[in-house]
């Protein structure tokens, strides 16, 4: 398949550049640690893969990429005057919206005259004895820096499916996260899409109303539920803007940072036809309230989950005709809440359209080959015009495995971590000196960009802390790390979705070494982290070691 989105022509300078910070990424996080190292009058160089700025909202550009947290939560909240400024169009932002509000971002605060694009950085060493870092473009290109960081995102390294003959096919092959820039012409194509994640669950319905016919290859169902996303008027958009202190404090109030607080209540606790009336009303509302605004207990409680579960399953029979259909696209294998909850719009009803086939490769027929005409199960031969690989990321760790990054003594860090990653907050890794983590594992996530922003300003604390006292250097403790990691093992210990396999527990069956669980993320009360957070740099950082 090709790059289309990557082009690295540039000319190798001859001098080796250096700068006080060099940051991976310009995404969300590179753009905001850029702005903030410039604060500190530090001189950085942002190196970013793509040709522009935007990251996961540059490279997946397939129909239907939209947010399916409010658009209103999601901008950065560290401008007052940049948030007055932006009207969100939708309450859930499509990835064009999305992409020209980075763009204004950029603009507004000159971002890119210290950005260089179609620069992938292959490599990252450090230096013991200069203190420094030597970074490696794919062009051959170096340069270094005093501090290094990571700005990669959590699902920016995709993976294609480990399926024989995969390169085989002869019509145009995309995985969303690759998704071309000009758009794709479905008229009267036979199409067939590998994967029913979140990312398939919003582009199947929009592909579906295009194309001749769709067929779609499901291994596992996951449990998805409405978005009901709408525009924005112009009056809404006012009445937003003059609640943003309100709404950013209430997001920061509730334990992932988004707009929907648990309810204190324990699904069993409450009578039949309250809690069925109470799911009724959330299932009618927009966005994740159904997952993350549900009793307290459906993400730990194996009877709250299942009774959950089966609330969804039979919203899924009321939507989909054929009941057979409808049971292939009900998980049976996990419950509600235990992978990350895809929102859909009209997902269940592209499956009573007569030019859409849904195949269980689990149970029915499983895949054997892609051909070159498309792809051959244990039943029959599918013939395509275009194969979509809908098939993930191997998430938080991949984009960190895929750069040859090498910290003390030589320690490559894809090694350090091949079991579980060791780190202090999700900030710093354990013989990394001097490498900043923004979404680094075993951080708090939730609502992503606003745990960017406090990760962003956690670690330029410790700058301008460092600024502050002449030091160069900073580390984790040992004790620390093994506390923390500890601390994160612990929070996910009693979680229903640390049973299940998933990109959030590190699984990827198309990635050699990736079919152990592991624990990836922070799983406890993200109100807990920022208030941990908040100790340690008030309490003058004594958890880490500066020299
Ligand atoms: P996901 O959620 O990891 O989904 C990937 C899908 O691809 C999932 O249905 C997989 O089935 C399927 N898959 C992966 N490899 C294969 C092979 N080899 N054969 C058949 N099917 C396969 O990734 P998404 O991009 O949809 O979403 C990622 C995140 O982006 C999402 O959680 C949001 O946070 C945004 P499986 O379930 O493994 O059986």
């Amino acid at each position: 398949m090709p790059d289309t989105l990557v082009t690295a022509e540039r000319s190798i300078p001859d001098q080796i550049a250096e700068y006080d910070a060099i940051v991976i990424g310009a995404g969300i996080s590179g753009m905001f640690m850029l702005y903030r190292l410039r604060e500190l009058g530090m001189t950085a160089r942002v190196f970013e893969m793509g040709t522009d700025i935007g990251g996961t909202w540059y490279w997946n550009r397939y129909p239907g990429a939209r947010f399916d947290s409010e658009s209103w939560t999601y901008g950065y909240s560290f401008s007052k005057e940049l948030m007055q400024e932006w009207d969100w169009k939708e309450h859930f932002s499509p990835q064009p919206d999305t992409l020209e509000y980075l763009n204004y971002v950029a603009d507004k605060f000159d971002l890119r005259r210290d950005m260089q694009f179609s620069s992938a950085v292959t490599a990252a060493h450090w230096d013991d004895a200069a203190n420094q870092w030597t970074v490696t473009l794919e062009s051959g290109e170096q340069a270094k820096s005093r501090f290094l960081m990571t700005a990669i995102g959590i699902l920016s390294a995709h993976t294609l499916p480990a399926i024989p003959g995969r390169d085989s096919f002869k019509g145009p092959a995309y995985h969303p996260a690759r998704w071309p820039k000009q758009k794709v012409d479905f008229a009267g194509k036979r199409v067939g899409i590998i994967g029913t994640g979140a990312t398939a669950i919003q582009a199947i319905p929009e592909i579906a109303r295009e194309c001749a016919h769709l067929t779609v290859f499901q291994r596992r169902p996951n449990w998805a539920a409405p978005l009901h996303n709408a525009k924005i008027g112009k009056e809404e958009m006012e009445q937003i803007k003059s609640r943003y202190d309100e709404i950013y404090a209430f997001c920061a109030s509730t334990p992932m940072w988004f707009i929907h607080q648990p309810d204190p209540r324990k699904t069993l606790e409450v009578a039949p036809e309250e809690r069925e009336a109470y799911w009724e009303k959330l299932y009618a509302e927009p966005g994740f309230g159904i997952w993350l605004g549900n009793f307290r207990d459906i993400g730990t409680d194996e009877a709250a989950a299942a009774a959950i579960s089966e609330f969804i399953a039979r919203k899924i029979r009321q939507r989909v005709r054929d009941p057979k259909v409808a049971e292939k696209l009900i998980p049976k294998d996990h419950p509600f809440a235990s992978r990350r909850v895809p929102l859909e719009s009209g997902y269940f009803e592209t499956y009573n359209r007569n030019n859409v086939t849904l195949v269980d490769t689990l149970r029915d027929e499983p895949i054997e080959r892609i051909t070159p005409e498309g792809v051959k199960t244990t039943k029959r031969d599918y013939a395509f015009d275009i194969l979509i690989y809908a098939t993930g990321f191997d998430g938080v760790t991949g984009a960190f495995d895929r750069i040859d990054i090498r910290g003390k003594d030589g320690l490559r860090l894809k090694d350090a971590w091949a079991e579980n990653p060791r780190t202090y907050l999700g900030m710093l890794a354990e013989g990394f000196p001097n490498m900043l983590m923004v979404l680094g594992p075993h951080t708090a996530r939730g609502n992503i960009p606003q745990a960017i922003e406090h990760s962003v300003q956690f670690q330029t604390g410790i700058l301008r802390f460092m600024q502050g006292r002449g030091y160069t250097r900073v580390e984790t403790r040992p004790e620390q790390v093994e506390d923390w990691t500890q601390t994160v093992i612990r929070a996910g210990e009693k979680l229903l979705s640390s049973k299940v396999d998933s990109w959030q527990t590190g699984v990827n069956r198309n990635v050699e070494g990736r079919q152990i669980r592991r624990v990836l993320g922070y799983n406890g009360n993200g109100i807990h982290f920022r208030k941990l957070t908040d100790e340690v740099a008030s309490g003058g950082y004594k958890e880490f070691s500066f020299r």
